[in-house]
């Protein structure tokens, strides 16, 4: 039987690659596309990456429908940067799922279809101007606490690709704070339109950090191979601890009642979120899943003519290229 040689040789190079895979994780070196990886640690990334990519482009959406009724030119060119922003890093996201084999465009069928997930908070509506600020103001804030530890993900590419995401959520969430710092100085009905976005924003951006540990299928198996640093609940407390003294200086209340500072703890204690919310949220029957989708999808078929174009000019170069070899 001339295969049966070779399946235990093959059962050998794969312990020893296995092996090898192991030693990266241990080391606390970074894995490359060209390393051999178990086929559940490319499942674990391709999701968790591709969730986070359609996660930027869903999530210009809510921002994206007040470029065109900003109150000033300064605030339209602030959102319409900051949106863009949230595109390339879209962009960079889908380039590094693709470093693990994945097509671009079964990522964006998966995602229209609903077999892949984006981020719950990208199902709430944006009601006034001031949401806008508090998306920059909380929600890149949860973005950035949650990110952070994944600029040392133990995927090279995904890790690299969150330095650069990082720094600019981090000037998207000043430049929130900054836009509700004015309108908190400005009439009693703009502080109302403040108090009442953090009202609404409050408990969908604490949902943003997953299911509660306990509930969390994938944190265990993800920090062994060091893809998360923290636990889903560790980042949500410090992302609490963060944003209460902001908020105190902002002069705007959360809405939790039993938000108070434990020092015993030595952080805040909080409510819990509505988890059964969550997960009508995940499930697709949130306030804006099909409006989200419906738009995306919109998009994608409205762009079918420049992916064509992009493809035909890739292969007239190709054979003009060749032709001259
Ligand atoms: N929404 O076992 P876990 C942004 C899913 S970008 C929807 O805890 P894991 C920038 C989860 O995928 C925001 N689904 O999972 C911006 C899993 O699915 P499965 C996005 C959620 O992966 C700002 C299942 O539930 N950020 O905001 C959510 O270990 C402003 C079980 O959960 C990222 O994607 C959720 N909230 O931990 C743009 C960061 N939570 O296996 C515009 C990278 C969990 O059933 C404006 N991702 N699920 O298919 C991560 O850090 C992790 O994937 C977690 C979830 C922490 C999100």
């Amino acid at each position: 039987m001339p295969g049966a040689a070779t399946v235990p040789e093959a059962g050998l190079a794969e312990a020893a690659l296995e092996q090898q895979f192991e030693r990266t994780i241990a080391r606390d070196q970074r894995v490359e596309p060209r390393d051999w990886v178990p086929d559940a640690y490319r499942a674990t990334m391709v999701r968790q990456i591709a969730q986070h990519a359609h996660s930027e482009i869903i999530g210009m959406q809510p921002e994206g429908t007040w470029i065109t009724r900003a109150p000033s030119l300064r605030r339209k060119a602030i959102l319409l940067a900051k949106v863009q922003d949230e595109a390339g890093h879209g962009l960079y996201l889908y380039s590094a799922c693709e470093t693990l084999g994945a097509d671009r465009a079964d990522l964006t069928g998966w995602l229209i279809s609903g077999r892949q997930k984006y981020s719950s908070i990208f199902n709430y509506p944006a009601l006034s101007f001031a949401d806008t600020g508090v998306i920059g103001w909380l929600v890149d804030g949860a973005a950035i606490c949650n990110q952070v530890p994944l600029c040392r993900c133990s995927y090279g590419p995904y890790a690299r690709a969150m330095i650069r995401i990082c720094k600019e959520e981090s000037f998207h969430q000043r430049q929130g704070y900054e836009q509700l710092m004015t309108m908190m100085n400005g009439t009693a009905a703009q502080q109302e339109m403040v108090q009442g976005a953090v009202d609404r924003w409050w408990w969908p951006s604490l949902m943003m950090f997953g299911p509660p540990d306990a509930a969390s299928p994938n944190t265990a198996q993800s920090m062994a191979w060091k893809i998360k640093r923290h636990t889903n609940d560790e980042l949500r407390q410090r992302f609490v601890d963060m944003t209460v003294p902001q908020a105190e200086a902002l002069g705007v209340r959360l809405p939790d009642p039993d938000l108070r500072w434990n020092p015993t703890r030595g952080h805040h204690d909080f409510g819990a979120p509505d988890w059964a919310e969550f997960r009508q949220v995940v499930g697709g029957n949130g306030p804006c899943n099909a409006q989200r989708v419906a738009h995306r999808k919109a998009a994608h078929e409205a762009g079918a003519w420049v992916r064509e174009a992009a493809a035909a000019h890739a292969a007239k170069q190709a054979a003009r290229d060749g032709a001259v070899a």
